[in-house]
């Protein structure tokens, strides 16, 4: 345990996101499930990992992988069912593993029975009361209601065909047409979520990440937007109004009221909020446990870029009294070894940036493939692609794909022990022959090597118990930090640094004459 002091379970976690289409395939038929999941546990055990996120394994037609959900309650096929959940839960528990979930309560998928039922009322109706129908624009109301589009590209109103076969109300969806956004002023929706959290605490789930989390409350009336850019992807915004509005905390205060009920959960929220104040707003003592914070991931390979990163995470918790999280990489975001300039100096940035984020106080979140060192694949062939975003966006923008391939686990071909069929829902890349966890785990340098002594050693020694971040002096282009009893220093520059004094337990890459090459971070004692 990173935390074997007082206090909740993962205060300070290693997590491990499986994004389970990719992580390994039992059926083989080429997309993962949760029997590939459970049987890949002693893998992540060796790791070191504490707990797993899974991403949305509901009942969904899938066209945004989950994400659109159209039973809250079951498991959808292409994963198994609730016994393979079981199944999951139950070999995690035994191996000391937390098992939390993907929540989605901003939207539904369209096939969701109340979306259903919705476009067979009429305008008005309580069927329709439970999302966001809205009469159109312009005399014969043709237009949509307001200038939003959607995140993924194209407008965020779609029309719909009244039961009589005429043009009807339109509705929203921030995201796909397929993930109608519902309205959380009716309060069937929170009743219908509260059941949800009950079903699966009560079959011992740990918790929850909770999908979209500054996102369900609307700003009043739904007024046009001063910006309509096309490129609306929330990494990149700090502004969106539709989102961060002030409704959502009481949505939070209802979710933690359940929650307290099962004292051991954590519910973990997506809050894509930059100001330090709002941020900590979902952290108050009867809201949120943890919010990720995606400073570090938004962060250049730059030393002043990563500190004020570090700071702001630290500084927004502190307004609350709450614990920082820390993520270099998710199911959306470019892959940290091609987001840091690519090839083996991309590969150093994030073997050193891993260190970095590995010495911090608070719960870590690995995404799968990232201890390997996996690159994004971004030439994917435009047939392959399956990301919403690239056809919403008009094929301007290739999407997530590239983040999401299936894990090279064993042997010298695709799919490389991910699945039995040649046919994974993405493509493997042939030349990832040394990737595979098979071939970094006989290899002492390889990036798994890293990740597996970096946590072994952050549980192991004493020096990694502090929950303080105290900056040192250090050269230009250079970081250093102590945590308790560590110093970690990283060079983001282009020339070796003196390594401070002190016993070196770990460094991303080999150091000579006690100097710290550019692109590597170290752990001194
Ligand atoms: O993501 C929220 C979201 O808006 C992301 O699409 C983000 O803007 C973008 O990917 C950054 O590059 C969550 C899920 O993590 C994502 O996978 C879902 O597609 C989305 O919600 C809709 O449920």
């Amino acid at each position: 345990m990173r935390n074997p002091s007082s206090g909740p379970w993962w205060a300070n976690a290693v997590f491990y996101q499986v994004y389970p289409r990719s992580f390994c395939d039992s059926g083989g038929d080429g997309v993962g499930d949760l029997d590939g999941v459970t049987s890949r546990l002693d893998y992540l055990k060796s790791l070191g990992v504490e707990a797993i996120w899974l991403n949305p394994v509901m009942v969904s037609p899938m066209r945004d992988h989950g994400y659109d959900v159209a039973d809250p309650r079951d498991i959808d096929l292409l994963f198994g069912d609730l016994a393979a959940l079981d199944r999951l839960v139950t070999a995690a528990h035994a191996r000391d593993i937390k098992v939390t979930m993907d929540l989605v309560p901003n939207h539904t998928s369209s096939a969701h029975p109340w979306f259903q039922a919705a476009l067979a009322a009429p305008p008005g109706s309580p069927e329709r009361g439970r999302y966001i129908f809205r009469d159109g624009a312009g005399p014969d109301g043709s237009r949509p209601p307001n200038n939003w589009l959607s995140i993924f590209g194209g407008p965020a109103w779609t029309r719909v065909t009244d039961p009589d076969g005429t043009p009807g109300q339109w509705y929203l969806h921030l995201f796909d047409a397929s993930q109608p956004d519902l309205n959380w002023e009716n309060p069937e929706v929170l009743a219908d979520l509260e059941v949800t959290l009950r079903f699966w605490l009560d079959r011992g789930v740990d918790g929850f990440r909770i999908d979209v989390a500054h996102g369900m409350a609307k700003p009043p009336g739904l007024p046009d937007m001063p910006v309509t850019k096309p490129e609306l992807l929330l990494a990149e915004m700090d502004d969106d109004p539709r989102f961060n509005n002030d409704g959502v905390h009481d949505i939070h205060r209802a979710i933690r009221r359940v929650l307290d009920d099962y004292p051991n959960a954590v519910a973990i929220g997506e809050v894509w909020v930059y100001d330090n104040e709002q941020f900590a707003r979902y952290l108050r003592p009867d809201e949120l446990h943890l919010g990720f914070n995606f400073r570090l991931v938004r962060a250049e390979f730059d030393a002043l870029d990563v500190r004020a990163a570090i700071e702001n995470a630290v500084a927004a918790v502190e307004l609350v009294d709450a614990v920082p999280t820390w993520t270099l990489a998710n199911h959306d975001v470019e892959r940290p070894p091609t987001r840091y300039g690519g090839g083996l100096t991309g590969l150093a940035r994030a073997r050193a940036m891993a260190l970095v984020m590995l010495a911090l106080p608070g719960p870590v979140f690995i995404y799968n493939g990232e201890e390997l060192g996996l690159p994004n694949v971004d030439d994917l062939p435009d047939e392959a692609l399956q990301d919403p975003v690239w056809e919403r966006s008009g094929h301007t923008r290739r999407g997530r794909d590239g983040c999401r391939i299936p894990i090279p686990w064993s042997g010298d071909e695709p799919p490389f022990g991910f699945s039995t069929n040649p046919h994974t829902w993405l493509p493997m890349p042939p030349a990832w022959t040394d990737l595979t966890v098979e071939r970094q785990s006989a290899d002492p340098s390889s990036t798994l090597a890293l990740y597996r002594r970096a946590i072994e050693i952050s549980c192991r020694r004493a020096e990694f118990s502090g929950s303080t971040v105290e900056w040192l002096d250090s050269p230009t282009d250079a970081l250093v930090f102590r945590r308790g009893g560590l110093v970690c220093v990283l060079n983001a520059g282009a020339a070796p640094i003196p390594l401070p004094e002190g016993e070196v337990l770990l460094t991303s890459d080999p150091v000579a004459d006690g100097a710290l090459p550019p692109d590597t971070a170290a752990w001194l004692a």
